[in-house]
């Protein structure tokens, strides 16, 4: 391969032999069905209650919700996608001043996961950004198209709305005061990954992601209408779930699975490729702040259970989960009592 990404405007007629999975590792598409029942959560609901315990349900048994009527108005939502649009269809020459494999850097466009850590590649490029606080980041962030830090940063604070009336909801599901997580995650980060999936002449012998959790607390992925890719584990099977209009896919993550004391999951997931098209989504994660003490609430522990992990702070965690490669054991494991 002839540049650092993939988005180069090369239309390959063959996997190059870095992204083919061994036999077992493939992602078996035959054999996938759509995820039935996917809980679609209607924030705008009257009956707070009612949400309250849909969010437990779906956090307790799927891991992942679709939430509608969030507030975040359409229009942020396809500025967003059409800025991300331009910049992945720029010219190389031109993304590739912003290249990086280092994943220390608080803004880089990349590719596949982690290139140095990782024995096959993700048919992935991806723009990673750093996002809180805005006024920090923004002036790093592409100037190029011109529209970019507008749109985006627009974009990032209604996120992170979502993303707060989200956690109070999910506090409250597990009985515990409504700013309770708010609180322990203390002042949270906030990153973007802007994946971008090219098409890819053999999507069964690769991934655009493989199936991973998210390290964070919390991610709101904005999927692509017209192009499927999302796939969830549902009762030890992948799943699809595919894009609703006007939706996002909200996961919990490793964080609130350690602080609920390991009663709500973080989603195993990943994305496939697609032979024909293009596919984007947008994933924000909040990020608990490097020193919060990740510790499960004594009411989640006093049934006897004790907790499931030890405490750790999320600087060491996000440490030992960027020295990994992403399809290893879930790097909670690493963090048992
Ligand atoms: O593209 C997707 O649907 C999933 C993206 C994702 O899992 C991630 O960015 O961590």
């Amino acid at each position: 391969m002839d540049t650092k990404v993939l988005s180069s405007g090369i239309r390959y007629t063959n996997l190059p032999e870095g992204y083919v999975r061994p036999e077992s590792e493939r992602p078996n598409l035959s054999e996938v069905s759509e995820c039935e029942n996917v809980p679609v959560i209607d924030l705008a609901c009257d009956d707070r209650s009612l949400i309250v315990q849909q969010v437990a349900d779906a956090c307790k048994n799927y891991g992942f919700f679709q939430a509608i009527n969030h507030e975040v108005p359409l229009e942020t939502v396809e500025r967003v996608l059409e800025v991300a649009k331009e910049f992945f269809n720029l010219p190389v020459e031109e993304k590739l001043k912003l290249y990086s494999d280092d994943p220390s850097k608080t803004m880089r466009l990349s590719t596949s996961f982690n290139v140095n850590k990782e024995k096959v590649h993700n048919w992935r490029d991806y723009l990673r950004l750093h996002c809180y606080p805005l006024d920090k980041y923004v002036p790093e962030w592409p100037s190029n198209p011109s529209t970019f830090k507008e749109f985006v940063s627009t974009y990032c604070s209604e996120v992170r709305g979502l993303g707060y009336r989200v956690l109070e909801l999910i506090s409250e599901s597990l009985g515990l005061e409504k700013d309770y997580i708010k609180k322990v995650l203390g002042e949270q980060g906030q990153h973007m990954a802007v994946n971008f999936y090219p098409p890819c002449p053999e999507p069964e012998l690769t991934y655009g992601l493989p199936g991973h959790t998210d390290p964070n607390a919390l991610t709101i992925l904005l999927q692509d209408l017209e192009v499927a890719g999302l796939q969830v584990l549902k009762d030890d099977k992948w799943v699809a779930v595919n894009p609703l209009p006007n939706a996002f896919v909200i996961n919990i993550g490793d964080q609130l699975q350690a602080l609920s004391n390991g009663r709500y999951k973080s989603v195993w997931h990943r994305a496939i490729v697609n032979a024909e098209k293009a596919r984007m989504s947008v994933a924000s994660f909040l990020c608990p702040n490097n020193d919060a003490m990740i510790s499960p609430p004594k009411a989640l522990t006093e049934d006897g259970s004790g907790a499931v992990y030890r405490d750790f702070t999320y600087a060491e965690y996000y440490s030992k989960f960027w020295s990994r490669n992403l399809d290893q054991e879930h790097c909670l494991e690493l963090f048992k009592n």
